[in-house]
């Protein structure tokens, strides 16, 4: 007789309870943590650099950096000057609760406002896997194209704010926004966005604001 084993959920259920456990530990040390979640290349450790200048003397920020193999992103934000810590994957193509369990002993917790943690570049693997932070955030970017919110459905579902980064790429890059957030309000209506360019630096205090307002209510 063959039986019907649920390793799926269990393996989910034993994550959602360690994520928990996270959250607690963030909210002990009243740290407020973002996850980061984009394609590759969408320019998230680009806006993570640039958003340390925006909150320069506004919250003490730190950064998780979850990478398949390399520290490339992690030397960038300690040369930057940010508490940063690793987590290479091992080839996994998201973050889950564990590994973050694993960095969180290494940041100084008590010493910051703001987590900022980078997620697997990937528009569907990090989407299923939550981690214990407060708010899940996206980076779309103009060269991907307009119709990912229609081909990507449960990542633009499951998070908490929009940005649209590379926004100084839209007079060289076929891009109809208009199309693009039609998608993106039928997912997740009324979802809050942020274009700007990590590059310029246009649209960048907005993005900061809301971090700051984010921290001041669930602090
Ligand atoms: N034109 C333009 N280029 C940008 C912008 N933001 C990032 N880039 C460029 O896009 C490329 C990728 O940026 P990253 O910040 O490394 O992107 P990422 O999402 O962290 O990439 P992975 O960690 O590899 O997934 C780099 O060449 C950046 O210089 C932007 O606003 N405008
Ligand atoms: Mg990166």
């Amino acid at each position: 007789m063959t039986q019907r084993v649920p390793i799926v959920e269990n393996i989910l259920s034993a994550n959602d309870r360690l994520a928990d456990r996270n959250r607690e530990v963030f909210d002990q040390a009243q740290v407020v943590a973002i996850n980061i979640m984009a394609s590759p290349g969408a320019g998230k450790t680009s806006l993570i650099l640039r958003t340390l200048e925006a909150l320069h003397g506004r919250l003490r920020m730190g950064v998780i950096e979850g990478d398949l193999a390399t520290s490339i992103d992690t030397d960038k934000a300690l040369a930057a000057g940010l508490p940063a810590v690793q987590i290479n994957t091992g080839g996994e193509c998201h973050l889950d609760a564990v590994m973050l369990s694993g960095a969180l002993p290494s940041l100084p917790l008590e010493a910051l406002d703001l987590v900022i943690v980078e997620n697997v570049g990937n528009l569907v693997c990090p989407a299923n896997f939550k981690i214990g932070t407060h708010a899940n955030v996206l980076v779309a970017s103009i060269p991907e194209g307009d119709d990912k919110p229609y081909k990507y459905p449960g990542m633009y579902r499951g998070v908490q704010a929009l940005v649209i980064n590379k926004i100084d790429l839209l007079p060289y890059v076929p891009f109809n926004m208009d199309y693009f957030r039609q998608g993106v309000e039928i997912l997740n209506p009324g979802l809050v966005t942020f274009p700007l360019s990590a590059k310029t630096g246009e649209g960048m205090t907005a993005w900061a604001d809301w971090l700051v307002e984010r921290v001041k209510t669930e602090k």
